[in-house]
């Protein structure tokens, strides 16, 4: 069986490992590990460029999560990292005080950059990386391409004009109190899907929207020119796992990038916005077979049903491993009913 997910960071990552656990149990291939293919399509519009380097951090926290060397108080970075290199840059005043770099995650970038100056291209510096540890599955970047995601907003410093910055500025720097305008895409119509990422779509079995940020991580992968046409037409039926429970986010500032789009903090709210896939009068077209909410959610989940999409509640708190692999058996068991 091969499996899609689409994915940001933390929300991605959580899921992923469930995701990952669940194939183990279910398609077990007698050593650990499991017959099924898992790819991830991560969101690369958080990407940057800081002191010189390549930083992309929804790459970067699955691949330290499902490596088992995150850091997991922080929600970023590896695992009892220091920041000694990222304090002697601050002294010369390179990089910003705002994004802070622990030295080993450094290492990485400094890698991947070296890569990157070479010519390889960002998907081959993906595997490059992830071939230090049995992942468990194939982490690929949405596109090679540097779309980089901003953020429109009301100047702070000059009333009456508007301002675009860096997401990571708007996230990290404002953590998100500047009222976003809009989010732009910088230089997406000359982006691509990287190279086999259209390919796992088309021959996935099942295609899974991980709890992320419906703007900033699904939003932004979906917005790479041919890759939400790619999902809609996918044989494999299309499972989304909502992101807000009982109208709130469970983590983050997701509710920032929905309100600035016009769409409520709710679970219904999220599934017709990415919308039922048949649906053409979604903006780019519906996507959604199926979708989970969480039980505090059940209310709302008949009249998704009967709009198309199929919904069903259950516990969607990824807390832990087993937590996750039970939310993954059932994005994955309402998949095979919608096969
Ligand atoms: P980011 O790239 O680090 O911002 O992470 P993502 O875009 O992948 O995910 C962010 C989203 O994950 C947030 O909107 C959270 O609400 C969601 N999230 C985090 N933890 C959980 C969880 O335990 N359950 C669910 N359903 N969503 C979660
Ligand atoms: N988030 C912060 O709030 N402050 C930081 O200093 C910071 C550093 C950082 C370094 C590497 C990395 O991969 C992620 C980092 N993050 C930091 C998290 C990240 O900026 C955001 O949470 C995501 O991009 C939003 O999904
Ligand atoms: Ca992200």
């Amino acid at each position: 069986m091969k499996v899609v997910v689409l994915a940001g960071g933390v929300g991605g990552s959580r899921f992923l490992r469930g995701v990952r656990a669940r194939l183990r149990q279910e398609l077990p291939d007698g050593s650990g590990g499991t017959t099924a293919q898992l790819t991830a399509v991560v969101n690369t519009g958080d990407d940057l460029w800081l002191a010189g380097l390549r930083i992309t951090p929804d790459l970067d926290t699955i691949l330290y999560t499902l490596a088992g060397i995150n850091d997991t108080d922080r929600g970023w970075g590896r695992v009892g990292d220091t920041e000694r290199v990222s304090a002697e840059l601050a002294e010369w005043g390179v990089g910003h005080p705002w994004f802070t770099l622990g030295d080993l995650d450094l290492a990485a970038s400094i890698a991947r950059t070296a890569w990157l100056r070479e010519g390889i291209p960002l998907h081959e510096v993906a595997t490059r990386l992830q071939a230090r540890w049995p992942l468990g599955l194939r982490l690929l970047p949405a596109t090679d391409d540097e779309v980089e995601t901003h953020v429109v907003v009301d100047d702070p410093d000059h009333p009456g004009r508007r301002r675009e910055l860096h997401f990571q500025e708007w996230w990290t720097r404002y953590r998100a109190s500047l009222a976003a305008r809009a989010f732009v895409q910088d230089c997406v119509d000359a982006a691509a899907p990287a190279p086999g990422v259209l390919e796992a779509l088309a021959d996935a079995d099942v295609v899974l929207l991980a709890p992320s940020n419906p703007v900033v991580s699904i939003g932004t992968i979906l917005g790479i020119p041919g890759l939400r046409d790619a999902v809609r037409a996918t044989a494999a039926p299309v499972v989304g796992i909502s992101p807000i429970i009982g109208g709130a986010v469970v983590r983050g500032m997701a509710d920032a990038c929905l309100t600035a789009i016009g769409v409520s903090t709710d679970a219904a709210a999220v599934a017709r916005h990415y919308g039922r896939r048949s649906d053409d009068a979604v903006p780019g077209g519906g996507l959604l077979d199926g979708w989970l909410v969480d039980e505090v959610d059940a209310a709302g989940a008949d009249a998704l049903t009967r709009d198309g999409i199929r919904t069903r509640a259950v516990p969607l708190w990824l807390r832990d491993e087993a937590s996750s692999a039970a939310v993954a058996a059932a994005a994955l068991d309402l998949a095979a009913e919608l096969a």
